[in-house]
């Protein structure tokens, strides 16, 4: 199983690269890495299993941020009416979004980076996201809210960017224009 000292922290050009498509339909060694990092997430929600391994409470993960510089991402997260989106997708690709932007109040943090980073992170309010799913077939998501804003986390983990690389950095908390806040 996937712990902390799996996860790849900031510095490591890993997290810097674009990673590679996978190929399809997915290899069994692709499905077992996705099922790994989904399990983390799930365990890392689980406050027993959270305790007794130390991990921090995880939405979502990409691939680079075990090594593996693949386009592969895991999403644990639950919307505003209590609908759980649990799943990995291979080649995620966001193909349509809104023009809106929004942004977490209290801004963002990563599994791979050990300090808070303070500011605001527009992320588009709504999106489409296409991928793979485990069983190869294809998935499309219309997501708002929480959800929209970790799948964009994880789509850019997988294009080397990091959320504070979307931080203004002359006004970290100048709300973006367009914005609605997601509370
Ligand atoms: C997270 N978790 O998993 F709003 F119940 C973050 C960490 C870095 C704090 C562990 C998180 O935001 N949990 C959370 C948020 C809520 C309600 C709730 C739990 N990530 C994933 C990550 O680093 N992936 O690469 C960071 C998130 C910041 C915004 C989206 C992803
Ligand atoms: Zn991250």
């Amino acid at each position: 199983m996937l712990t902390m000292k799996d996860i790849i922290r900031e510095g490591d050009p890993i997290l810097r690269q674009v990673a590679k498509e996978v190929s399809l339909p997915p290899r069994q060694e692709d499905v077992e890495t996705a099922k790994k990092m989904l399990e983390f997430l799930i365990h890392s929600q689980n406050p027993e299993m959270a305790q007794k391994y130390h991990l921090r409470p995880g939405v979502g993960l990409a691939a680079p941020q075990i090594g593996i510089s693949k386009r592969l991402i895991a999403v644990h997260v639950t919307d505003d009416n209590g609908k759980l989106y649990s799943v990995a997708l291979f080649n995620p690709k966001i193909v349509s979004h809104s023009v809106q932007v929004t942004y977490l109040e209290g801004g963002e943090g990563c599994l791979s980076v050990d300090r808070p980073v303070p500011g605001l992170v527009p992320r588009y309010a709504k999106i489409t996201v296409r991928g793979i799913d485990h069983k190869g077939e294809k998935v499309e998501l219309k997501l708002k809210g929480m959800p929209a804003i970790v799948f964009q986390h994880e789509i850019d983990h997988l294009d080397g960017i990091m959320f504070y690389d979307r931080i203004n950095k002359e006004k970290p908390f100048e709300p973006p224009a367009q914005m609605a806040l997601y509370r």
